[in-house]
C-alpha cells in the first residue's frame, strides 16, 4: 500500500459509550475541531508521537524547528447495539479515508440508553464492530456492482471485466462475513480496490478501556482477548482515570499514575500499538533547520522513504546517507560518524530501519 503524504490517519470507532471521545480528548490533549455533519458530530485532532530519540537529536543539533511525527485522528459517534447497520454505516463514512481504525472497547459496566445493564463483553463487541465494517463495505460494493453490471449489459467501452471480477471476489468474502483484510489480493486487485476504501480491509487496532475497578485485571482480560484475535494489536488503558490525572499538577500526576498501576501513559500505549498494528516505523532527518521524525510503512526502501518527505526527493533520488540512531549516539555528530565510516551510502533499494537517520541526495 502506498502511503499518503503527510500524517497517518486513525479513526476511532466502537460501540456507543465505550469511551472513544474520552480517549480522543486524552490523546489530543483536548485540542480538536468539531464538525457537525448531517448524521452527528465528527471531531478531528492530532496526536503527537512523542519520541525520546527526537528529543535527543534536537538537543544535539539545536535546530530552528523540532517536528515530531503525528497521527491525524477522527472521533465519530458510536455504533448502537440496538439499531445497528442502517445508522452506524453512515457514521463510518467519516472514517473511510483513514489508514487505520482504532476500536475502543468498553471494559466497564454501564447502562444502555434503554436503561438495560451494559455488561463487559469485549469479544462480542469486537465481533459486532467487525460485522459493521463488513456490512458497510457490502453497501459500497453492491452499489458499484450494480453499476458495473449495467455497463456490462450495455457493452459500454468503460466496462472493466477485471474490476467486475475483483468486486465479485470481494462480495463472496463479505457475504461469508469475512473481513477483506484477512484475504490476500494481488497487487493489481489491490489497485482496483483502492478507490473504494473498504473499511474491513483496514487494520483494526483494539484499545481496551477499563474503569478503575477493572484496570488491575487488565492483563488477564487482554490475554483472553488475544487468544480469540491472535492477529490483532491490542492494548489496555483507562482513559477516564488518566484524563482526571492529566488535570493534576505534574508532581501529583506521577503519584496517581503509580497508585493506579499505570506503567505507561495511554498515549504511548496507543501509539506503540498503532505502529505495530499498521506495520509502521519512524525515520529521522536532522540538520540546523529542522530535526524531524517521519512515519513510513515497515519494509519501505530509501526511495519510498524519500517520497514521504517530498515527491521531488523520490523522483530525483540519487542515494541516501544512512546511520541508525543507536549508532549515531555513539558519536553524537554526523561529521564524527562519517570520519569513522559509520555513515553508509545506500541506493534506492535499501530497506529503511526504524530509527534510521537519512540524508537524501537528489536531483531535480
Ligand atoms: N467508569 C468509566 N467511565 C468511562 C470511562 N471512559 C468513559 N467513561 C464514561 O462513559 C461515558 C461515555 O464516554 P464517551 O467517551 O463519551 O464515549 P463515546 O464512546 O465517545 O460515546 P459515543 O460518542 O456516544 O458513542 C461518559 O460518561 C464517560 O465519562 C472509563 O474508563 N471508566
Ligand atoms: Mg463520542
Amino acid at each position: 500500500m502506498k502511503l499518503k503524504r503527510g500524517s497517518m490517519q486513525l479513526g476511532f470507532i466502537g460501540l456507543k459509550f465505550s469511551g472513544k471521545s474520552t480517549l480522543f480528548e486524552l490523546l489530543t490533549n483536548n485540542h480538536f475541531e468539531n464538525a457537525k455533519t448531517g448524521i452527528g458530530e465528527v471531531r478531528r485532532g492530532q496526536v503527537i508521537v512523542t519520541d525520546d530519540r527526537i528529543q535527543n537529536l534536537s538537543e544535539i543539533h539545536e535546530p530552528k524547528k523540532t517536528i515530531y511525527a503525528k497521527f491525524d485522528c477522527i472521533d465519530v459517534m458510536g455504533i448502537s447495539s440496538e439499531s445497528k447497520h442502517n445508522i452506524s454505516g453512515k457514521y463510518l463514512e467519516s472514517v473511510r479515508q483513514v489508514d487505520g481504525l482504532v476500536a475502543v472497547i468498553q471494559m466497564f459496566e454501564g447502562v444502555n440508553s434503554d436503561g438495560s445493564q451494559f455488561k463487559i463483553d469485549p469479544i462480542n463487541n469486537i465481533k459486532l464492530i467487525e460485522e459493521e465494517l463488513i456490512f458497510s463495505d457490502l453497501m459500497v460494493l453492491e452499489n458499484r456492482l450494480e453499476k458495473v453490471e449495467k455497463l456490462k449489459f450495455r457493452a459500454a467501452p468503460i466496462y472493466d471485466p477485471k474490476e467486475h471480477d475483483v468486486l465479485l471476489k470481494c462480495k463472496q468474502i463479505l457475504d461469508n462475513e469475512e473481513s477483506l483484510r484477512t484475504n490476500k489480493f494481488s497487487k493489481e486487485e489491490n489497485k482496483l480496490m483502492r478507490g473504494f476504501q473498504f473499511l474491513s480491509q483496514k487494520e483494526l487496532i483494539i484499545v481496551l478501556n477499563f474503569d478503575e475497578s477493572h484496570y488491575s485485571q487488565r492483563e488477564k482480560y487482554q490475554l483472553e482477548i488475544e487468544k480469540s484475535f491472535p492477529n490483532k494489536a491490542i492494548t489496555s488503558v483507562s482513559a477516564l482515570e488518566e484524563k482526571e490525572i492529566q488535570e493534576l499538577d505534574p508532581e501529583e500526576q506521577k503519584e496517581f499514575m503509580q497508585e493506579m498501576g499505570i506503567e505507561e501513559p495511554a498515549i504511548k500505549q496507543v501509539i506503540k500499538t498503532a505502529y505495530k498494528g499498521l506495520g509502521l516505523i519512524s525515520f529521522f532527518t536532522v540538520g540546523k533547520d529542522e530535526v524531524r521524525a517521519w512515519t513510513i510503512k515497515n519494509n519501505s526502501n530509501a526511495k519510498e522513504a524519500a517520497g514521504a518527505i517530498h515527491s521531488d526527493l523520490e523522483k530525483g533520488f540519487i542515494r541516501a546517507e544512512v546511520i541508525n540512531y543507536n549508532e549515531f549516539i555513539k558519536y553524537n555528530s554526523i561529521t564524527k560518524a562519517k570520519e569513522n565510516g559509520a555513515v553508509k551510502i545506500e541506493g534506492k533499494n535499501h530497506i529503511v530501519n526504524d530509527g534510521d537517520i537519512l540524508n537524501i541526495r537528489f536531483n531535480v
